[in-house]
């Protein structure tokens, strides 16, 4: 794809309209996506009014420490039967009813440009994060979060043998449309790349080829000069809201060294990544003071066959997208301009990552 492909077509329209000088934090402008070629509307002016602190509060779900219809809870019976054991730290078991099998009849190869079709061969996987049902990742020890962690890495090895790619994701709060409270993500394996990391693929490629380092190592370099959209870090990781945001309060996770794939990190490294979503995830939680709702999830180089080809370009990475935009009840709606033209935000990405930065770094459910 040529360069040119990627510019929106502003042709005649560079000339100043106004005498004001352009203020990224009031004036309305696009911004670039160079792990995607896509752009986003950041229209600041539309949200001058001070934040007020509002916090309209849904009503805070109860949930019991083990319920016995809860099919992710220990030792219970899910509906098809199979009986989950009485585990005491994470869980994974088979999804049963997985997206994506290990079988199926070989496809007919499609010639039709315009009927094109592929074979998809895969597993899903569901992990249980605790036994208990009333605790979430912020409300874990680092200990129990580690182990997560560990968890994720030792999936993601197993399956990353046979498949090239394997993503393990978590959704969030009913609101995001995550089926049971009980503290769980999902892994799932594709004998194909899908679109996000296929399209990250590209990209990361192309840059590395045209100005020698990865995409995301000269980012972060710069990231950290600037500060001004950073969050929370620690001796490994950066947590910081990237200057081409979506979400209102969309992260990014960095690691500091080049890691390719999350199973490169050291056992060090393992920890402090168990910290650095530990932190990320309690700022969400204490922003409106909710158990805060989002999809989550990893990306690093493709695996399987990929193991054996050049993926320096690539650099491990976790995203956050998470739907809230006011309160614990306002949600930003991805509808109406951003199906039909593009993608819009109204606080900058400096403004959401302040606020996050404001947060408390303690969980105000362990507040004295
Ligand atoms: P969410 O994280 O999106 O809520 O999904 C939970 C997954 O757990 C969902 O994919 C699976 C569902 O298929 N599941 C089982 O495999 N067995 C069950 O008995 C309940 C839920």
């Amino acid at each position: 794809m040529g360069d040119d492909l990627l510019q929106p077509n502003i042709i005649g329209m560079d000339q100043a309209t106004t005498q004001q000088v352009f203020q990224p934090d009031e004036h309305q402008h696009i911004r670039y996506n160079p792990l995607k070629a896509e752009w986003v509307l950041v229209s600041p002016h539309r949200c001058k009014r001070p934040w007020s602190g509002q916090v309209e509060k849904p009503a805070e779900e109860e949930v019991p420490p083990h319920d016995p219809n809860n099919p992710l809870c220990p030792g219970n019976t899910r509906p098809n039967g199979k009986v989950n054991p009485n585990y005491e730290s994470t869980y994974v078991f088979t999804n049963d009813f997985p997206a994506l099998l290990e079988e199926a009849p070989p496809v007919p190869k499609s010639d039709n440009p315009l009927f094109q079709c592929a074979p998809a061969l895969g597993t899903c996987r569901v992990m249980c994060f605790h036994p208990r049902s009333d605790i979430t990742l912020p409300l874990m020890t680092l200990d129990e979060v580690t182990k997560v962690v560990e968890r994720w890495i030792a999936e993601s090895i197993e399956l990353g043998l046979k498949y090239r790619w394997v993503q393990v994701f978590e959704n969030k709060g009913a609101i995001m449309g995550c089926s049971n409270p009980h503290p769980h993500c999902q892994i799932w394996a594709s004998s194909f790349l899908p679109n996000e990391p296929r399209v990250k693929d590209h990209y990361q490629r192309q840059y590395l080829a045209k100005h020698g380092r990865p995409l995301l190592r000269d980012y972060l370099d710069q990231e950290l000069q600037k500060k001004e959209r950073l969050v929370c870090e620690n001796a490994s990781f950066v947590a910081l809201v990237p200057y081409w945001a979506v979400w209102p309060f969309e992260l990014l996770v960095l690691p500091r060294r080049h890691v390719l794939r999350m199973a490169d990190l050291t056992a060090d490294e393992q920890r402090l990544l168990a910290d650095i979503v530990r932190q990320v995830t309690t700022r969400y939680d204490n922003l409106f003071r909710c158990n805060f709702p989002y999809s989550m999830g990893w990306h690093g180089a493709p695996t399987g066959e990929a193991m054996s080809e050049d993926c320096q370009h690539w650099v491990f990475h976790g995203i956050y997208l998470p739907p809230l935009l006011r309160s614990a009840a306002v949600k930003k709606f991805m509808v109406g301009y951003e199906m039909l033209a593009q993608a819009q935000r109204d606080l900058t990405p400096e403004q959401a990552a302040q606020r996050l930065r404001d947060c408390s770094p303690v969980h105000y459910k362990l507040e004295q």
